[in-house]
């Protein structure tokens, strides 16, 4: 029986990720290589393993010492965010990363949490919103600091438009949505918050091979920008490409599709695995979202109207939100 053995290039092609990378998984001993006359050799069997490790690192509930040690980064942040401490917030970040944390859960588990948390004590006036400003523009700096350890080298999974219609002001959410679609191996255009309808129609266009245009919706005020974006998208380039809507003033699939989208996504990882069912079909998506994948490639080649029910798929969405997104919203 013959042995399929990959280089480290190919392992590291297979994965998604840079040569140095799958090489430092190979150090950590995280990824089984063999070295053969100075040339690692991988085995495909060794690819499912780690593959299979990484998604029970996904699954594994955060309890115990990691959800306590997380809750600390989340405290601390919030100290140093409310304090206007922007190197002390930097560091923190950096000690959540030297950990060996996932750098998702940095923006997830840590920053999210923390920017929840001033947006509650704003709500129950117990800060001033001079301090929530404060705070937005440093955890912004921090975003745009972290942002380049987002960049996913390898295959490319896909295109997506995101931005928030007018009257939608919270563009960190998207600046951070970006990066974590980034990390998955998405390209992310970026169109920040308060964009006219018009505009995601010109970006839209430039666009070659768009999988999806995310509509980001955080407070009931730019519901109406929203519809005026879904019903400007239809008009121009038709349905061929799916619009979903997200943030926390879209309360689930129903609102969604009343607002006229294809689909509605909860958080970002809900919205990473749409895209996912949207691009390649997968097996961890149920029969509901398999069959909505199925009539997204038929209307790319027929570009016929979808019936409410077809845009359906959205329910199964909110069923697999991740823990660490249900303390955003
Ligand atoms: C910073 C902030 C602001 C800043 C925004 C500046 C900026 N550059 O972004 C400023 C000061 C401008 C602001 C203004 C207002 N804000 Co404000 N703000 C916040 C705060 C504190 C943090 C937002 C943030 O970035 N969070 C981090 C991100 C990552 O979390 P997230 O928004 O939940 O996003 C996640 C998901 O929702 C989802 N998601 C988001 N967009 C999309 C899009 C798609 C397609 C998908 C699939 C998923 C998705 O993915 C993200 C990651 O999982 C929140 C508190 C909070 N709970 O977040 C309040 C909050 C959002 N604001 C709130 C309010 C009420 C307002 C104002 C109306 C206040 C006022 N009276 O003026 C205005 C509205 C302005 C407007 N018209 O948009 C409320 C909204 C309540 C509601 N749902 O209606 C909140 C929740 C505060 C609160 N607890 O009451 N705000």
């Amino acid at each position: 029986m013959s042995t399929e053995f990959l280089t480290l290039e190919e392992a590291a092609e297979r994965l998604g990720v840079h040569y140095m990378t799958a090489y430092r998984y190979v150090r950590q001993g995280k990824l089984s290589a063999t070295r053969v006359k100075g040339v690692w050799q991988v085995t495909p069997q060794a690819i499912d393993e780690f593959r299979q490790r990484a998604n029970e690192r996904k699954e594994r509930p955060r309890t115990g010492d990691d959800s306590r040690r997380t809750g600390d980064y989340v405290n601390e942040l919030h100290t140093c965010l409310v304090n206007a401490d922007a190197g002390g917030a930097w560091g923190v970040l950096q000690r959540a990363i030297d950990a060996g944390g996932e750098i998702g859960d940095v923006y997830l588990a840590i920053l999210a949490p923390a920017m929840a948390r001033i947006g509650e004590e704003w709500s129950r006036g117990e800060i001033d919103i001079a301090i929530e400003h404060q705070a937005t523009a440093i955890a912004t700096r921090l975003v745009g600091q972290m942002s380049p350890r987002f960049v996913r080298r390898g295959r490319r999974r896909g295109e997506v438009l995101i931005g928030g219609p007018s009257g939608e002001r919270h563009a960190l959410a998207l600046a951070m949505l970006g990066d974590l679609l980034r990390l998955e191996g998405y390209d992310v255009f970026d169109l920040g918050a308060d964009t006219p309808a018009n505009s995601f129609v010109h970006a839209a266009s430039k666009i070659n091979n768009l999988t999806a245009v995310g509509v980001s919706v955080t407070t009931t005020e730019s519901v109406e920008g929203a519809i005026d974006v879904v019903r400007t998208l239809r008009r121009a380039i038709g349905d061929e490409v799916p619009v979903v809507l997200g943030g926390s003033a879209i309360s689930g699939p129903e609102h969604a599709r009343e607002i006229g989208a294809d689909f509605y996504a909860n958080g970002a990882r809900g919205f990473v695995e749409l895209l996912d069912s949207i691009t390649r079909g997968s097996s961890t998506v149920d029969d509901e979202m398999a069959r909505e994948t199925d009539s997204k490639s038929k209307a790319a080649k027929t570009t016929r109207k979808k019936t409410p029910s077809e845009a359906g798929g959205s329910g199964a969405q909110s069923r697999r939100q991740s823990d660490a997104d249900a303390s955003n919203n």
